[in-house]
């Protein structure tokens, strides 16, 4: 992220601030401060684990009885054959690893959550502040524990970066992203433009979906860079890698993952 859309409306929107006087702005203040008290408290704690060795254990249910927690530990087996218990998580529960590269600035004291569940897009014109910064080259890794992406006709997840349009430019932020079934043997779909449209390049497409409640995802609703794992000769995948482009820096150069998101799911 070397720039972020609009960050003065985006963020007093989000803590709720409107136009006040008097009393009334000094309890909102209040109320404000000790608010981010506690956020800053939780990403504290939250962020030591993201970073102490590149894992996480994410946000993901651990009940011992989940379908593919096969070992007793209350953690999911990502080498164990999927088999679906209900309904899957359509977003990402876990990163399993995570390297930043320079220039990395933002989000990383709120991961891994930030990356975890929806995303919060901002549409047309502005860009999420729920993001992580990869920084140059830098690459994160993230799986699915409940559910994984199956191909079927056209695209089969989203990846949710936070471009947005100023005008006829969209400020895109470009990454390759791969897919793995076994998170051994790595598909990585083309991303060698250098102009729009960017072809299968994450991070140029706008976002939508804002923290809404969806049971499926569709790419010209919600938004985000669609991907089909047909490109890439693959019916399955549990794992999806995204790295940012090394070779594009400076002004639109680090790309931010807010969020990944599944149409096709295993587990519907
Ligand atoms: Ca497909
Ligand atoms: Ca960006
Ligand atoms: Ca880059
Ligand atoms: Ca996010």
């Amino acid at each position: 992220m070397a720039w972020i859309g609009r960050p003065a409306q985006g963020s007093a929107r989000w803590f709720g601030v409107g136009l006040m006087s008097g009393p009334e702005m000094n309890k909102r203040w209040l109320a404000m401060m000790v608010l981010l008290a506690a956020l800053m408290a939780v990403s504290v704690g939250c962020g030591e684990d993201a970073q102490g060795d590149g894992a996480s254990d994410g946000s993901v249910d651990d009940d011992d009885d989940a379908a593919n927690n096969d070992d007793g530990s209350g953690e999911p087996d990502f080498e164990a054959p999927l088999v679906c218990s209900g309904t899957g998580d359509l977003f990402a529960t876990h990163v399993l690893e995570v390297t930043y590269g320079p220039g990395q600035e933002f989000g990383r004291d709120a991961m891994p959550e930030v990356v975890l569940g929806p995303p919060l897009g901002g549409g047309c014109c502005e860009g999420s502040l729920d993001v992580v910064s990869l920084g140059n080259g830098g690459s994160i890794t993230l799986a699915f524990a409940d559910n994984a992406i199956v191909d079927a006709p056209g695209a089969d997840f989203l990846v949710f970066e936070n471009p947005f349009e100023a005008g006829e430019t969209v400020f895109a932020e470009l990454a390759t992203v791969e897919v793995s079934a076994d998170g051994q043997q790595w598909h990585a779909f083309d991303c060698s433009a250098t102009e729009a449209p960017y072809g299968t390049c994450a991070g140029h497409h706008r976002v939508h979906l804002q923290d809404d409640e969806v049971t499926a995802l569709d790419a010209e609703q919600h938004g985000g860079d669609p991907f089909d794992l047909a490109d890439v000769g693959l019916d399955e995948a549990r794992f999806v890698r995204i790295t940012d482009r090394e070779d594009q820096v400076g002004f639109q150069g680090t790309f931010d993952l807010d969020a990944i998101g599944i149409i096709h799911p295993a587990c519907p």
